[in-house]
C-alpha cells in the first residue's frame, strides 16, 4: 500500500533533495519511490524531457562525428565475470536461394548494457523499483500472459538520449600517480571523479548521462587468456570502479539520468558497505550501488561500455561532452539489453 508522499521541497532542478529520500515512511534508505507516480517505470529517465534533449542537440552536435561506444557482442568470448554464458552467433544458408540468415544467443549482460529494474533489487527488502516484487516479476496472468512490469520495454519508447559527459579518470590518475588496478577491488573516490572532471573542465548539468572510463578495457586488452580466466574464477570477484559512498550517492542523485563505466559492475567489487560503527551513526552506507541506483531511483546503470575512441576524441578536441542516442531493445519483460548507443559531437 502507498502512503501520500512526504511532500518533500524540491530543490532548483524539481526533484527533492537527497536528505529527503525516502519519499515514503517505511521504504528503504534513499528510494525515490513515488516522485512519478506509484506505477513508475522510467526513474532518474523522466529527466530527459524533450526540452532537454532538444537544448542539448543544439549545443553538443557540431561536427557531426560519431562514435560507437558499443563494445563487441562476443568480446567476452574468453570468459566472463558474474558467470554470464558467451556470445554466440550460428549463420546458414537459405538454399535455394543464395542468402544467409543469422541466429545471436547471448546473456544480455556478457558485453555492453544497460541494467534495468528487473536486475537488482533492495537485497534486505527483497525490493524492486516502485515496490515491486519478485513474484510480481514471473507472475503470468489467467491468459497465460507473462508480467512486464519493470521490464526494458519501457525504457525504449523514448531511448536514453540526451548530454553525455566522459570522466576520462584512466587518463587522469596516470597523470597524477595514482596507483589503479582494474582487477583489484579499488575503489575510485567520487572527489576524485569530480578532480578529474575540474582538470578535464568539464561542467555537469543536470538530467547528464555520466560515462567513467576506468581503463578497464586497456587492461582487458594485456591480459593473458589464462590471467583473465583465473581472474574469473575467484570469488568474490575483484574489480574497481565508483566507490559506494553517501557522498557518491548524493552526487549522482542530484545530476544525472543515466550511469555507465567501462567495467563490469561500474561500481567497486565488492562494494563492501561502511564501517558498522558509521553505518549507525549515520555516516555510513550499507547498500551498494546497485541497489539503490537501480532498485531505489530507477536509474539505467551501464556496464563493459566501450569508451576508448571516445576518450581519444576528447582529448583531441579538447571537450568532455557530447550528445548520446542510446536504444534499448524493444523485449516486453527484458532485464537488461545491449545499448546501441551513439556518441555524437
Ligand atoms: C553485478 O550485478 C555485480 O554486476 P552486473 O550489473 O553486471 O550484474
Amino acid at each position: 500500500m502507498f502512503q501520500p508522499l512526504k511532500n518533500p521541497s524540491l530543490n532548483e532542478n524539481g526533484i527533492p533533495p537527497f536528505e529527503s529520500l525516502p519519499l515514503q515512511e517505511g521504504d528503504p534508505p534513499y528510494s525515490a519511490w513515488g516522485l512519478y507516480g506509484d506505477k513508475d517505470e522510467l526513474g532518474t529517465l523522466n529527466r530527459l524531457t524533450d526540452e532537454r534533449v532538444a537544448a542539448t542537440a543544439r549545443e553538443e552536435i557540431k561536427t557531426g562525428v560519431r562514435i560507437s561506444l558499443n563494445w563487441p557482442l562476443d568480446a567476452h568470448s574468453k570468459g566472463s565475470f558474474f558467470s554470464r554464458g558467451e556470445f554466440h552467433q550460428e549463420m546458414f544458408q537459405k538454399k535455394p536461394h543464395v542468402a544467409n540468415d543469422d541466429t545471436w544467443t547471448f546473456n544480455t549482460q556478457v558485453s555492453s548494457q544497460w541494467d534495468g529494474l528487473r536486475h537488482v533489487a533492495y537485497q534486505k527488502e527483497e525490493l524492486f523499483y516502485s515496490r515491486v516484487t519478485m513474484d510480481e516479476l514471473y507472475a503470468v496472468d489467467a491468459n497465460g500472459v507473462k508480467s512486464t512490469v519493470n521490464g526494458i520495454q519501457a525504457w525504449q519508447k523514448k531511448g536514453i538520449v540526451g548530454r553525455g559527459i566522459l570522466v576520462d579518470y584512466h587518463t587522469w590518475r596516470l597523470g597524477q600517480g595514482i596507483d589503479y588496478d582494474p582487477f583489484a577491488r579499488s575503489p575510485i573516490p567520487v572527489d576524485d571523479i569530480k578532480a578529474c572532471l575540474k582538470a578535464q573542465g568539464t561542467e555537469v548539468r543536470f538530467g547528464d548521462i555520466l560515462f567513467t572510463r576506468t581503463g578497464y578495457m586497456v587492461s582487458h586488452a594485456q591480459k593473458s587468456t589464462s590471467d583473465l580466466a583465473a581472474l574469473q574464477k575467484s570469488e568474490p570477484h575483484t574489480l574497481g570502479g565508483l566507490q559506494p559512498s553517501l557522498p557518491a550517492l548524493r552526487w549522482l542523485w542530484h545530476n544525472f539520468s543515466a550511469i555507465a563505466g567501462d567495467q563490469p559492475a561500474f561500481e567497486c567489487w565488492p562494494p563492501l558497505p561502511d564501517h558498522p560503527d558509521d553505518v549507525a551513526a549515520g555516516r555510513g552506507l550499507a547498500y551498494s550501488i546497485h541497489e539503490v541506483a537501480l532498485a531505489g531511483w530507477g536509474c539505467p546503470l551501464g556496464e563493459l561500455f566501450d569508451l576508448e575512441a571516445l576518450a581519444a576524441h576528447c582529448c583531441k578536441e579538447g571537450r568532455w561532452s557530447f550528445f548520446v542516442a542510446s536504444e534499448v531493445c524493444h523485449v516486453p519483460g527484458g532485464v537488461a539489453s545491449p545499448p546501441n548507443i551513439l556518441a555524437i559531437f
